[in-house]
Protein backbone atom coordinates (compact mmCIF):
# COMPACT_ATOMS: atom_id res chain seq x y z
CA UNK A 1 0.00 0.00 0.00
CA UNK A 2 1.24 3.41 -0.93
CA UNK A 3 0.71 5.91 1.62
CA UNK A 4 3.39 8.74 1.57
CA UNK A 5 2.20 11.32 0.17
CA UNK A 6 0.77 13.25 3.31
CA UNK A 7 3.58 11.72 5.13
CA UNK A 8 6.37 13.74 3.44
CA UNK A 9 6.36 17.00 6.06
CA UNK A 10 6.07 20.62 4.99
CA UNK A 11 8.39 22.97 3.75
CA UNK A 12 9.05 26.36 2.02
CA UNK A 13 5.62 26.14 1.48
CA UNK A 14 4.32 25.98 4.95
CA UNK A 15 6.27 29.11 6.30
CA UNK A 16 4.32 30.73 2.87
CA UNK A 17 1.28 29.50 3.67
CA UNK A 18 1.52 29.90 8.12
CA UNK A 19 1.15 33.86 7.43
CA UNK A 20 -2.26 33.37 6.25
CA UNK A 21 -3.53 31.08 8.35
CA UNK A 22 -3.90 33.45 11.14
CA UNK A 23 -3.30 33.41 14.86
CA UNK A 24 -5.33 30.64 15.55
CA UNK A 25 -3.95 27.60 13.94
CA UNK A 26 -0.58 28.47 15.83
CA UNK A 27 -2.22 28.24 19.15
CA UNK A 28 -3.21 24.67 18.76
CA UNK A 29 0.16 23.24 17.14
CA UNK A 30 3.83 23.51 15.91
CA UNK A 31 4.40 23.15 12.66
CA UNK A 32 6.02 20.21 11.58
CA UNK A 33 8.95 21.13 9.07
CA UNK A 34 11.00 20.02 6.66
CA UNK A 35 11.21 18.20 3.17
CA UNK A 36 8.63 19.46 0.57
CA UNK A 37 5.50 18.45 1.39
CA UNK A 38 2.39 17.38 -0.66
CA UNK A 39 1.41 19.31 -3.28
CA UNK A 40 -2.27 20.46 -2.40
CA UNK A 41 -1.48 20.37 1.34
CA UNK A 42 -1.01 24.03 3.37
CA UNK A 43 0.13 23.19 6.24
CA UNK A 44 0.32 20.21 8.51
CA UNK A 45 0.49 20.73 12.52
CA UNK A 46 1.17 19.14 15.47
CA UNK A 47 -2.48 18.86 17.44
CA UNK A 48 -3.43 17.73 20.73
CA UNK A 49 -3.77 13.72 21.66
CA UNK A 50 -1.73 12.41 18.31
CA UNK A 51 -3.68 14.83 15.94
CA UNK A 52 -1.70 16.14 13.14
CA UNK A 53 -3.66 19.11 11.97
CA UNK A 54 -4.18 18.98 7.65
CA UNK A 55 -5.49 22.23 5.74
CA UNK A 56 -5.20 23.04 2.31
CA UNK A 57 -6.30 26.69 2.65
CA UNK A 58 -6.18 29.10 4.84
CA UNK A 59 -8.23 27.96 8.70
CA UNK A 60 -11.88 30.09 7.77
CA UNK A 61 -13.10 32.48 10.81
CA UNK A 62 -16.31 31.37 12.42
CA UNK A 63 -18.69 33.77 13.58
CA UNK A 64 -21.69 32.05 15.43
CA UNK A 65 -23.87 35.34 15.02
CA UNK A 66 -23.78 34.55 11.03
CA UNK A 67 -22.48 31.39 10.59
CA UNK A 68 -25.23 28.84 8.24
CA UNK A 69 -25.10 25.41 7.64
CA UNK A 70 -26.97 24.86 4.67
CA UNK A 71 -28.82 22.00 2.99
CA UNK A 72 -29.70 22.07 -0.34
CA UNK A 73 -30.02 20.51 -3.79
CA UNK A 74 -32.17 17.82 -4.63
CA UNK A 75 -34.40 18.64 -1.99
CA UNK A 76 -38.27 18.95 -1.07
CA UNK A 77 -37.31 21.45 1.65
CA UNK A 78 -33.89 22.91 1.64
CA UNK A 79 -32.25 23.73 5.51
CA UNK A 80 -30.49 27.24 6.37
CA UNK A 81 -29.21 26.21 10.54
CA UNK A 82 -27.43 28.83 12.31
CA UNK A 83 -25.04 27.78 15.21
CA UNK A 84 -27.81 27.75 18.01
CA UNK A 85 -30.19 25.80 15.67
CA UNK A 86 -27.66 23.33 15.50
CA UNK A 87 -27.02 22.70 18.72
CA UNK A 88 -30.30 22.49 19.57
CA UNK A 89 -30.63 19.93 17.25
CA UNK A 90 -31.25 16.53 18.97
CA UNK A 91 -27.71 15.07 19.69
CA UNK A 92 -25.70 11.68 20.46
CA UNK A 93 -22.31 10.69 21.53
CA UNK A 94 -20.12 8.28 20.12
CA UNK A 95 -16.60 6.83 21.17
CA UNK A 96 -14.19 5.65 18.73
CA UNK A 97 -10.46 5.93 16.94
CA UNK A 98 -9.90 8.28 14.00
CA UNK A 99 -8.05 6.84 11.06
CA UNK A 100 -5.84 8.93 8.99
CA UNK A 101 -5.17 7.00 5.65
CA UNK A 102 -1.20 8.52 5.87
CA UNK A 103 -1.02 5.92 9.04
CA UNK A 104 -1.81 8.11 12.40
CA UNK A 105 -4.95 7.47 14.52
CA UNK A 106 -6.22 8.96 17.25
CA UNK A 107 -7.96 6.35 19.83
CA UNK A 108 -11.10 6.77 22.69
CA UNK A 109 -12.73 9.91 20.92
CA UNK A 110 -15.59 10.95 22.12
CA UNK A 111 -17.46 12.61 18.97
CA UNK A 112 -21.05 14.63 20.04
CA UNK A 113 -23.06 16.10 17.48
CA UNK A 114 -26.19 15.42 15.24
CA UNK A 115 -26.31 12.06 13.14
CA UNK A 116 -26.47 13.33 9.44
CA UNK A 117 -29.43 10.83 9.05
CA UNK A 118 -31.61 13.18 11.02
CA UNK A 119 -30.75 16.37 8.87
CA UNK A 120 -31.07 14.55 5.68
CA UNK A 121 -34.83 12.89 7.18
CA UNK A 122 -35.86 16.95 7.52
CA UNK A 123 -34.77 17.99 4.11
CA UNK A 124 -36.78 14.88 2.05
CA UNK A 125 -33.80 14.06 -0.84
CA UNK A 126 -35.95 13.87 -4.14
CA UNK A 127 -35.96 10.45 -5.65
CA UNK A 128 -33.29 11.77 -7.71
CA UNK A 129 -30.90 12.64 -4.87
CA UNK A 130 -28.03 9.67 -4.30
CA UNK A 131 -25.20 11.65 -3.10
CA UNK A 132 -24.29 14.24 -0.41
CA UNK A 133 -21.52 16.56 -1.64
CA UNK A 134 -19.70 18.33 1.41
CA UNK A 135 -18.29 21.93 1.43
CA UNK A 136 -16.14 23.64 3.93
CA UNK A 137 -16.17 27.19 4.64
CA UNK A 138 -12.77 27.19 3.53
CA UNK A 139 -13.54 27.28 0.29
CA UNK A 140 -11.38 24.53 -0.80
CA UNK A 141 -12.20 21.07 0.97
CA UNK A 142 -14.86 18.93 -0.63
CA UNK A 143 -15.50 15.39 -0.32
CA UNK A 144 -19.03 13.39 -1.16
CA UNK A 145 -20.42 10.58 0.03
CA UNK A 146 -23.24 8.36 -1.77
CA UNK A 147 -26.70 8.43 0.13
CA UNK A 148 -26.69 4.97 0.97
CA UNK A 149 -23.09 5.22 3.30
CA UNK A 150 -24.63 9.40 4.24
CA UNK A 151 -27.55 7.71 5.85
CA UNK A 152 -25.33 4.97 7.91
CA UNK A 153 -26.61 5.86 11.57
CA UNK A 154 -22.90 6.61 12.90
CA UNK A 155 -22.09 9.51 10.27
CA UNK A 156 -22.19 12.38 12.42
CA UNK A 157 -22.07 16.55 11.99
CA UNK A 158 -19.94 16.84 15.00
CA UNK A 159 -19.65 20.05 17.33
CA UNK A 160 -17.92 18.73 20.61
CA UNK A 161 -14.51 16.58 20.60
CA UNK A 162 -14.61 14.94 24.19
CA UNK A 163 -16.63 17.17 25.96
CA UNK A 164 -15.17 20.95 24.33
CA UNK A 165 -16.46 22.37 21.28
CA UNK A 166 -14.00 21.55 18.47
CA UNK A 167 -10.93 23.69 17.97
CA UNK A 168 -10.53 26.02 15.09
CA UNK A 169 -8.00 24.38 13.28
CA UNK A 170 -9.91 20.74 13.64
CA UNK A 171 -13.55 22.07 12.49
CA UNK A 172 -14.69 24.20 14.55
CA UNK A 173 -18.39 24.79 14.28
CA UNK A 174 -18.98 21.60 12.59
CA UNK A 175 -17.12 19.02 11.07
CA UNK A 176 -18.28 15.67 9.26
CA UNK A 177 -16.95 12.10 10.94
CA UNK A 178 -17.84 8.70 8.97
CA UNK A 179 -16.36 5.92 11.53
CA UNK A 180 -15.97 3.42 9.81
CA UNK A 181 -13.68 5.83 6.88
CA UNK A 182 -10.80 7.14 6.56
CA UNK A 183 -10.20 11.01 7.94
CA UNK A 184 -10.37 12.25 4.61
CA UNK A 185 -13.81 12.25 4.56
CA UNK A 186 -13.84 13.93 7.66
CA UNK A 187 -14.64 17.63 6.19
CA UNK A 188 -13.51 20.22 8.56
CA UNK A 189 -15.40 23.25 8.62
CA UNK A 190 -18.75 22.42 7.02
CA UNK A 191 -20.35 24.46 5.78
CA UNK A 192 -23.09 23.20 2.97
CA UNK A 193 -24.11 19.40 2.19
CA UNK A 194 -25.82 19.48 -1.42
CA UNK A 195 -27.76 16.67 -2.33
CA UNK A 196 -26.55 15.24 -5.57
CA UNK A 197 -27.05 13.06 -8.34
CA UNK A 198 -24.06 11.41 -8.30
CA UNK A 199 -21.02 11.25 -6.25
CA UNK A 200 -17.96 13.10 -6.34
CA UNK A 201 -13.97 13.58 -6.47
CA UNK A 202 -13.48 15.22 -3.43
CA UNK A 203 -10.44 17.49 -2.75
CA UNK A 204 -7.87 14.04 -2.29
CA UNK A 205 -9.96 11.74 -4.58
CA UNK A 206 -9.07 14.35 -7.64
CA UNK A 207 -5.18 14.15 -6.37
CA UNK A 208 -5.48 9.90 -6.31
CA UNK A 209 -7.66 8.40 -3.50
CA UNK A 210 -10.38 6.43 -3.50
CA UNK A 211 -14.04 8.16 -3.01
CA UNK A 212 -14.99 4.68 -0.69
CA UNK A 213 -12.48 5.07 2.09
CA UNK A 214 -13.53 2.36 3.88
CA UNK A 215 -10.66 1.41 6.99
CA UNK A 216 -10.90 -2.19 5.88
CA UNK A 217 -9.87 -2.01 2.63
CA UNK A 218 -6.05 -2.52 1.66
CA UNK A 219 -5.26 0.99 0.50
CA UNK A 220 -7.50 3.51 -0.43
CA UNK A 221 -5.26 5.02 -2.62
CA UNK A 222 -6.31 4.28 -5.96
CA UNK A 223 -3.48 2.53 -8.97
CA UNK A 224 -1.40 5.06 -9.93
N1 LIG B 1 -11.56 21.34 5.33
C1 LIG B 1 -10.68 20.34 5.48
N2 LIG B 1 -11.11 19.17 6.00
C2 LIG B 1 -10.25 18.14 6.14
C3 LIG B 1 -8.90 18.24 5.73
C4 LIG B 1 -8.46 19.48 5.21
O1 LIG B 1 -7.29 19.68 4.85
N3 LIG B 1 -9.38 20.51 5.09
N4 LIG B 1 -8.04 17.16 5.86
C5 LIG B 1 -8.67 15.84 5.97
C6 LIG B 1 -7.74 14.78 6.37
S1 LIG B 1 -6.75 14.07 5.17
C7 LIG B 1 -7.71 14.31 7.63
S2 LIG B 1 -6.80 12.95 8.10
C8 LIG B 1 -8.48 14.98 8.70
C9 LIG B 1 -7.51 15.51 9.73
O2 LIG B 1 -8.23 16.06 10.80
P1 LIG B 1 -7.47 16.96 11.85
O3 LIG B 1 -6.91 18.14 11.09
O4 LIG B 1 -8.52 17.32 12.85
O5 LIG B 1 -6.37 16.12 12.42
O6 LIG B 1 -9.28 16.07 8.24
C10 LIG B 1 -9.82 15.87 6.96
N5 LIG B 1 -10.70 16.99 6.68
MO1 LIG C 1 -5.83 12.18 6.19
Amino acid sequence: MTETPLLRPIGRRLFLGLSALGAGSLLFGHAVTGGDGEPGLLADLIGQNGFRIYTVAPIPTFDPATWRLALDGLVGRPLSLSYADLLAQPSVEQRGTFHCVTGWSVPNLVWQGVPLRALLDTVSPKPDAKAVVLYSSDGAYTDSLTLDQALTPDVLLAYNMNGQPLPLNQGLPVRLIVPEMYGYKSVKWVNRIELAPSAIDGYWEVRGYDRDAYLDKSGSRAPA
